[in-house]
């Protein structure tokens, strides 16, 4: 007998992360993370960078200390100014942006999302969640947005995206989630979302279902994966 998650089985609505997945700020970040290592004496690569998205401002920070062995040397106040420092480099970089750095593919999956009545929501670790959306002009399709301000936990907690679905009022086995970081691909499991990860597979290897760009994220695609499973 089949249980309640697959006779009801149904997509209601889609989470999307912002950084990464919308738009590539995730490079932004990188290069703002960058810099501000380089300034500590601590060389940070991509495949290090893995480990930052999704990840809280703090937190992304106490991982390059550990990595350059400085976990101890700063005081939280020094910490403060070392975060603030490159909050202030990537919002001078965010603030170039427009509509043309939403990532391909983006613009016509949430028109198609808004043409089939399915409900949009963003669930971003970003506190420059809402900066970023203005810039690209895009807050019209998001039926709500959750941005670091309105959760206590941060990804891989399940917090963000629960709260996303909440405010849908839509089941979380009725969301289906997109990211392009593990902790946030961890988040939307443990949320009980179907998990689709953008980006390199190794890294998202939890997901329901990979693409390797947002070219392939099409409101086709993602129907058939979904009611796949
Ligand atoms: P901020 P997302 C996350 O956003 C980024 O992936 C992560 O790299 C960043 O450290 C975090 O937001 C906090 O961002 O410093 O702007 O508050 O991917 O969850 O949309
Ligand atoms: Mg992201």
């Amino acid at each position: 007998m089949k249980g309640f998650d697959e006779m009801n089985k149904e997509l209601k609505a889609i989470i999307f992360d912002l950084d990464g997945v919308i738009t590539d700020t995730a490079e932004h970040h990188f290069i703002a993370w960058k810099q501000l290592a380089e300034e500590l004496g601590i060389a940070i690569d991509r495949t290090f960078n893995e480990q930052l998205k999704g990840v809280s401002r703090m937190e992304s920070l106490e991982r390059i200390l550990a990595l350059g062995g400085q976990a101890d040397r700063y005081t939280t106040e020094e910490k403060e100014a070392l975060a603030y420092k490159k909050n202030e480099h990537y919002k001078q970089l965010i603030a170039r942006m427009t509509p043309d750095d939403i990532l391909p593919g983006i613009l016509d999956l949430l028109r198609e999302l808004k043409r089939n009545h399915i409900k949009i929501g963003l669930a971003s670790a970003s506190k420059n969640a809402f900066t970023v959306i203005e810039r690209l002009q895009i807050g019209e399709y998001f039926d709500t947005i959750v941005d670091a301000a309105n959760v206590k936990h941060s990804k891989p907690h399940p917090e963000i995206f629960l709260t996303a679905a909440e405010q849908l009022s839509v089941h979380p086995s009725m969301c289906v989630g997109v990211e392009d970081a593990q902790a946030g691909v961890a988040a939307m499991k443990a949320a009980h979302m179907f998990a689709i990860g953008v980006g390199d597979r190794e890294a998202l290897k939890e997901a329901d279902y990979i693409v390797e760009t947002t070219k392939d994220l099409t409101y086709d695609a993602i129907v058939r994966a979904f009611y796949r499973e």
